[in-house]
C-alpha cells in the first residue's frame, strides 16, 4: 500500500513541479542549468580512463569545444560502405512502395514486417527517411548492425557525457536534388549524441548538415526557445533565420569523405541544407545518456 501513495505523491509533485517551471522562464533555465551542471560532459583532460584512441580524443575535445566533432574514417571499410548504401536504398524502395496509393495526410506508418518507421519521402526537401528502432524484435540490416555494434562509438558517447549512453535507435536516410534545405533547430531540450556515417562523398553541393559551432551551450537569444519547448512542444524546437545570423561565428557544414562520422550534440542549432547535385546516403546513430537533466525531464514527461 505504502508504494503506490509514495508513488502518487511523486507523480504530483512532478505535476506541480512542471506547472511552476512552466509558468517561469527564469526559474526554468536556473533549474535545467544546474540540472546539466550535475553532469556536464566530462572534461577531455579527465577522460584517460575512457581508452580512447587519439583520433578519438581529438574528436572528443572538438565536440566539447563547438557541439560539432569530425571521427574521419571510423567506417572507412569499403566493403562496408557498398553493402550499406545497397541497403539503403533497398529500405528507400521499400518506402516507396508502402506510401504508393495511400492518402496525402499519413506522414508516417509503422511497418508490420519490419518493425521500422517509414517517413513519407519529403519531396521540396528531397529526404527519405527510416527509423530503425534499437529493440528486440525489430530487422536490422547488416549496416545497422555494425553501427549498433560499434563499442567505440558507444564508449565514446558515454565518455562525453561521463555517464552511461546507449543507442536508441538509427536513421537510414537518402538525401536527393530538391529546392529547399530544412530550417534551423535543435532537436529537443534533451542530452543527445547523433553520429552520423556518411555513405558517400559530401561536399557543399550534395546537402551537408550544417551547425552553429558552440551553440550546445545555448546562447541567451535561445533560452525562449528551449522554455517554449518544455512548455508546448517540438514545434517551438525552431529559432528563427534573423535570430540565428546574429549568432556568431558563421556555421560549420558537415563535409566528407565516406566512412567518416560526425558528431553532433542535438542542443546546439543546425539544419540540412539543399542537395543541388548527386545523392547524400548517411545513417544516424541517436545516443540516449542518463544525464541527470534527461532523468529529471523524463520524470517531468516532456517530449
Ligand atoms: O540531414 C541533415 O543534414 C540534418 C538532419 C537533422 O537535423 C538531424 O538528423 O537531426
Ligand atoms: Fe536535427
Amino acid at each position: 500500500m505504502a508504494l503506490p501513495i509514495a508513488r502518487s505523491l511523486r507523480s504530483a509533485s512532478d505535476r506541480v513541479t512542471r506547472y511552476i517551471l512552466s509558468r517561469n522562464e527564469r526559474l526554468f533555465i536556473r533549474v535545467y542549468d544546474r540540472k546539466a551542471g550535475l553532469a556536464r560532459p566530462t572534461r577531455p583532460e579527465t577522460t584517460d580512463a575512457c581508452g580512447l584512441d587519439k583520433a578519438a580524443r581529438r574528436a572528443l575535445e572538438d565536440l566539447h569545444r563547438e557541439g560539432f566533432a569530425w571521427w574521419r574514417g571510423l567506417f572507412g571499410d569499403p566493403a562496408f560502405l557498398e553493402a550499406a548504401r545497397a541497403e539503403v536504398r533497398d529500405a528507400c524502395r521499400l518506402v516507396e512502395r508502402r506510401f504508393e496509393g495511400r492518402p496525402d495526410h499519413e506522414r508516417t506508418m509503422n511497418d508490420p514486417e519490419t518493425g521500422w518507421r517509414l517517413g513519407r519521402p519529403v519531396a521540396h526537401q528531397g529526404r527519405t527517411r527510416i527509423t530503425v528502432p534499437n529493440k528486440p524484435g525489430i530487422e536490422k540490416p547488416a549496416c545497422v548492425r555494425a553501427v549498433l555494434g560499434n563499442s567505440a562509438l558507444t564508449e565514446f558517447v558515454s565518455c562525453y557525457y561521463g555517464v552511461e549512453a546507449w543507442p536508441n535507435y538509427v536513421l537510414m536516410e537518402r538525401l536527393q536534388t530538391a529546392p529547399e534545405g530544412d530550417f534551423w533547430h535543435f532537436d529537443k531540450i534533451y542530452d543527445q549524441v547523433k553520429a552520423m556515417v556518411l555513405l558517400t562523398d559530401v561536399g557543399l553541393g550534395n546537402g551537408p548538415v550544417r551547425y552553429k559551432p558552440a551553440t550546445h551551450r545555448r546562447p541567451p537569444a535561445i533560452d525562449p526557445l528551449f522554455h517554449h519547448t518544455f512548455r508546448k512542444g517540438l514545434s517551438w524546437a525552431y529559432p528563427p533565420e534573423p535570430v540565428v545570423r546574429e549568432i556568431k561565428p558563421e556555421p560549420v557544414y558537415g563535409c566528407g569523405r565516406a566512412g567518416d562520422c560526425l558528431l553532433m550534440d542535438t542542443l546546439g542549432i543546425h539544419s540540412g541544407t539543399r542537395l543541388i547535385e548527386g545523392e547524400r546516403l548517411l545513417l544516424v546513430v541517436a545516443f540516449n545518456v542518463r544525464t541527470p537533466k534527461n532523468e529529471f525531464l523524463w520524470r517531468l514527461g516532456v517530449c
